[in-house]
């Protein structure tokens, strides 16, 4: 269970690397909001890269906050929607205009209902486009897969 998950976190940290994840020390000088591009795609539900899992991220209720620690929800089905229950779950992000990732480490903490995950420990520093990574380990199928969300700005700083 703990290789596995060690498997899991490898393979999220590999794709974070890839987006520059942990360049943000070097960079964060440079991190200032920037439009995030057009036509991005911001379904919240995917089918992962090897067709193993559906996805869905569910958001917090309300405005996404930042600068606070706050908590995810995320779905995981089989391609035909049966609940992957008893899966291994890891969420990370980063923003890959500013090759940083999350300021916290976010963590699966329960499965609350059949095949859908609680994650807490999510943490944005910033408004903008962010890629969420979410890979998920289930007996010899594994994948990561990419999202992509805009966190608002605060409405102080509208
Ligand atoms: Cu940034």
């Amino acid at each position: 269970m703990l290789a596995s998950m060690k498997l899991v976190m490898a393979i999220c940290r590999r794709v974070l690397l890839s987006i520059g994840g942990l360049a943000c020390l070097l960079t964060l000088a440079a991190c200032t909001s920037t439009p995030p591009p057009p036509a991005l795609d911001l379904s919240l539900t995917r089918a992962s890269p090897n067709n193993h899992f559906r996805i869905t991220l569910i958001p917090p209720q309300g405005t996404t906050p930042i600068q606070q620690i706050h908590s995810w929800t995320v779905k995981v089905a089989t391609p035909t929607g049966e609940p992957a229950t008893k899966a291994l779950v890891y969420m990370n992000g980063g923003m890959p205009e500013h090759g940083h990732g999350m300021p916290t480490r976010p963590a699966v903490t329960r499965e609350i209902a059949p095949g859908t995950y609680l994650v807490e420990g999510v943490k944005f520093n910033m408004s903008g486009w962010w890629e969420l990574l979410v890979a998920v380990q289930l007996g010899p199928a594994s994948d990561v897969t990419t999202f992509n969300y805009i966190v608002p700005l605060p409405a102080h700083a509208k």
